[in-house]
């Protein structure tokens, strides 16, 4: 069965009203299969986004959902007072029976969340008052965790921006380099070794508690924030399925990484591949007029680091997906991964060049 009839039989499961229209595919993210559902009741539509959980990724799908209840809870009353709340935060839909979940016959976990309508994602920031909002966004999502008890939450994937882990996996790849590629890779990797000490300085900070222990999304790329079409207000942070305990300065990489690259993660032309540093001026001016507020000196003084660093472990981790075969990012083409680590690699490059400048 292919994944769309899947995803047809497994809707059913939900506490949904109405009739089934139509199922589109979203290939926006490259870790879960994305599905996007037109419901029609008494002539009112609503949409729905429902999603096989990578469990290649996501070795226990139930916590995933535990935090993800949690979380969106904690949220859901720091907006309630807000007149578009519900596009605010992610609502998770129940199964029949009561469940954040529905298993399918080959133990694969689906979900569904009320589809946001009428909202913008961007692959490539449009503006810089996009990034400014981008930055406010991601401020205001940590300022509305701040208060969440971090030690609630299950760890999905352990050391996920763990930079020496994420090394030593590109070690064992290259020693066994099972697609062959390690050949055709040799300047890339010379330079991410090169890298290894400086990209680490973050995550050993955070280790060794020079950095504190917060709520983190981990995975703050432009993609995962929707924008409101009108006022291009960033209006909610989605794809909360690595919501862990770290340092909030992954999340501030992550958007650094996405929103100040002029091109985007899968750019083949390098040449359109570089780091706007008036990108960058307005999408932490944005930030900083939210987290300010709650940041620690030592915090603030890694910001325009954390972007390096996140790009950087972008880079090791495609740059090791291509050389194990491509075993964890979905892909569109088989050399999809190099692209992608040529672009961060780019990127980094670019920051240097123009490190005194931002
Ligand atoms: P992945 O983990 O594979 O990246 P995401 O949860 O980020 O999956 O979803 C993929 C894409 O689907 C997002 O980038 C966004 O465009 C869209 N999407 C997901 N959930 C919603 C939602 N509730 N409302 C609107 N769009 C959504
Ligand atoms: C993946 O799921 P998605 O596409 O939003 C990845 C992130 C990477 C990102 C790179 C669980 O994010 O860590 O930063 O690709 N998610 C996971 O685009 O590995
Ligand atoms: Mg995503």
């Amino acid at each position: 069965m292919s994944n769309y009839d899947e995803a047809r039989s497994v809707i059913e499961h939900f506490k949904i009203d109405g009739k089934l229209e139509e199922i589109k595919v979203n290939t926006q993210g490259h870790i879960n299969s994305t599905f996007v559902s037109t419901f029609s009741k008494d002539g009112a539509k609503t949409k729905y986004t429902h999603q096989k959980i990578n469990k290649n990724v996501f070795k226990k799908p139930k916590e995933v959902m535990e935090n993800i209840l949690a979380v969106t809870k904690h949220i859901e009353a720091k907006v309630s007072d807000l007149p578009d709340k519900e596009r605010r935060v992610l609502s998770v839909v129940f199964t029949k029976d009561h469940k954040p979940f529905y298993i399918d016959e080959n133990d694969d976990y689906w979900r569904t969340y009320v589809f946001i309508e009428n909202v913008n994602t961007y692959d490539k920031i449009p503006s810089v008052s996009a990034a400014r909002n981008l930055g406010r966004g991601i401020g205001t999502f940590q300022k509305q965790l701040s208060d969440f008890d971090g030690s609630r939450l299950n760890i999905t994937i352990p050391h996920f921006h763990d930079m020496n882990m994420r090394y030593r996996q590109l070690e064992d790849a290259i020693s066994r380099d099972p697609a062959g590629r390690v050949s055709k890779v040799q300047e890339e990797l010379d330079f991410l070794f090169e890298n290894r000490e400086r990209g680490a300085k973050i995550w050993n900070a955070f280790e060794d508690g020079t950095l504190p222990n917060r709520v983190t999304h981990n995975d703050t790329k432009m993609n995962n924030v929707l924008f409101d079409p009108a006022t291009d207000e960033a209006v909610c942070v989605i794809d909360l399925d690595t919501i862990m305990p770290g340092t909030i300065l992954f999340d501030t990489g992550d958007m650094i990484r996405t929103a100040c690259s002029t091109a985007e993660e899968d750019e083949k032309d390098l040449s359109k591949v570089s780091f706007s540093t008036e990108m960058y001026k307005s999408l932490i001016g944005g930030y900083r007029e939210i987290a300010d507020s709650f940041l620690t000196s030592e915090e603030k003084d890694w910001i325009k680091e954390s972007g390096r660093t996140i790009t950087q472990i972008m880079a090791v981790r495609f740059l090791t997906d291509y050389i194990a075969g491509d075993v964890y990012y979905n892909i569109a083409y088989p050399e999809h991964n190099i692209v992608r680590a040529h672009t961060q690699i780019a990127l980094m490059k670019s920051m240097d060049a123009q490190w005194q400048n931002f």
